[in-house]
């Protein structure tokens, strides 16, 4: 067991896009991201156990059950890389299965310093497991960590917990298609979808009765009120969730109970809500089994490999790249602008090593950005 943290100083837009998604016309909204501070993600972690959310449930019962076939699947020699590190609960039967055949190094990335020390703490004791976390954006995350394998190990992406969800359909499949872009054949990615379901199971789901969803909800204004020195009054407003069939998702809004003006110190405005005006801060997109292959197709992948939960309508899906000159190219000069980019931002890196691990040492120190220029070298151009 090992443990490493490459941090950034992440200069956190919070204000910034509290800003301006309250000051925009038309539908007010906050980036769905920021429900995640430590209040949230305490309260995430309970929204998982309640009867009526049984999304991860579903997902971790399918990772219980086909993590060992899952695993059979891919070329060995994996390092394993997380976008969102989650609890780690549901990881950990992906590492255990890995750890079977080989030493497995582990790097989720998370932009929330707290989620990414619990998951070091959940799953830092399993042996033959070694964890780097990157506290970074997911993309750039993925860059640095794929820059961390060596010559021999394939990436394994995991974005479990229906994640894609938040993003809409459009956003979301680019974004595939950018982690396409980092990939080599060989490599994977496992991504997690909540699927499609009866409209009362969805909506009570993200409207539980004993008000969790509604306080994980709420927090948010909570967390402005914290960090942004504002004078939100949470009992004037409301939790709602909306499902969007024409869109087939789940829509979480915060509803203004009266007209008021709210004033945000930290964040240089006040805002001024009518009554019943909402603030839109979640979308969560549910998908068909059968749509998710041509999706795969779309990105840049051919599906591997899905299974299905029969209790809680939920698909794990194993994507494999498709091979270079089939139909993506690697990356080309543009790309590869962006990937030195991200270099010379890795190189202002701070990082703390595990000095036990040797794994680590040989990579750690002041060698730290030769790893990195072989992968630059290996792009095709
Ligand atoms: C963690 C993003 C998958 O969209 O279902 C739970 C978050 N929001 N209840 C989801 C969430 C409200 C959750 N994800």
């Amino acid at each position: 067991m090992a443990t490493a943290v490459v941090a950034q100083h992440s200069q956190s837009n919070f204000a910034g896009d509290v800003r301006a998604g309250l000051l925009r016309s038309g539908q007010k909204e906050l980036p769905s991201k920021y429900l995640y501070d430590e209040v949230g993600s305490a309260l995430f972690e309970v929204i998982s156990v309640l009867p009526e959310y049984g999304l991860t449930r579903a997902d971790e019962r399918l990772l219980g059950r086909h993590a060992v076939d899952i695993v059979s699947r891919l070329k060995s020699d994996v390092l394993v890389a997380e976008l969102g590190s989650g609890s780690g609960r549901k990881t950990r039967w992906i590492l255990e299965a890995l750890t079977r055949r080989q030493r497995t190094t582990y790097c989720p990335i998370e932009i929330s310093p707290t989620a990414l020390a619990r998951c070091e703490s959940e799953l830092g004791q399993i042996e033959h497991v070694s964890i780097v976390g990157f506290e970074r954006p997911y993309l750039d995350g993925l860059l640095a960590a794929a820059s961390w394998r060596r010559e021999h190990e394939h990436l394994l992406v995991l974005f479990l917990g229906s994640t894609i969800g938040n993003f809409d359909r459009d956003a979301g499949e680019r974004f595939l298609a950018e982690v396409r872009r980092i990939l080599y054949p060989g490599d994977a990615l496992l991504l997690g979808t909540d699927l499609e379901k009866p409209l009362p199971q969805l909506v009570a789901a993200y409207d539980d009765p004993i008000g969790v969803t509604a306080a994980f909800n709420l927090n948010l204004l909570a967390r402005i009120n914290r960090e942004l020195d504002a004078d939100f009054d949470l009992a004037a407003f409301r939790h709602e969730a909306r499902y969007n069939s024409s869109e087939r998702r789940i829509e979480m809004h915060l509803r203004s109970l009266r007209g008021q003006t709210v004033a945000i110190a930290r964040a240089g405005c006040s805002v001024t809500f009518a009554k019943d005006e909402t603030i839109w801060t979640e979308s969560s997109h549910k998908y068909r089994a059968d749509e998710i292959p041509a999706m795969a197709q779309r990105t840049g992948y051919r599906c591997d490999g899905q299974w299905l939960d029969s209790e809680w309508p939920f698909a794990e899906n194993l994507r494999a790249p498709f091979a270079r000159g089939n139909h993506f190219h690697g990356p080309n000069r543009q790309d590869l602008r962006a990937l030195i980019h991200a270099f010379e931002s890795l190189l202002g890196f701070r990082y703390r090593l595990d000095r036990r691990n040797p794994q680590m040492d040989s990579a750690g120190g002041v060698n730290r950005h030769r790893d990195i220029l072989p992968f630059v070298h290996d792009a095709q151009v």
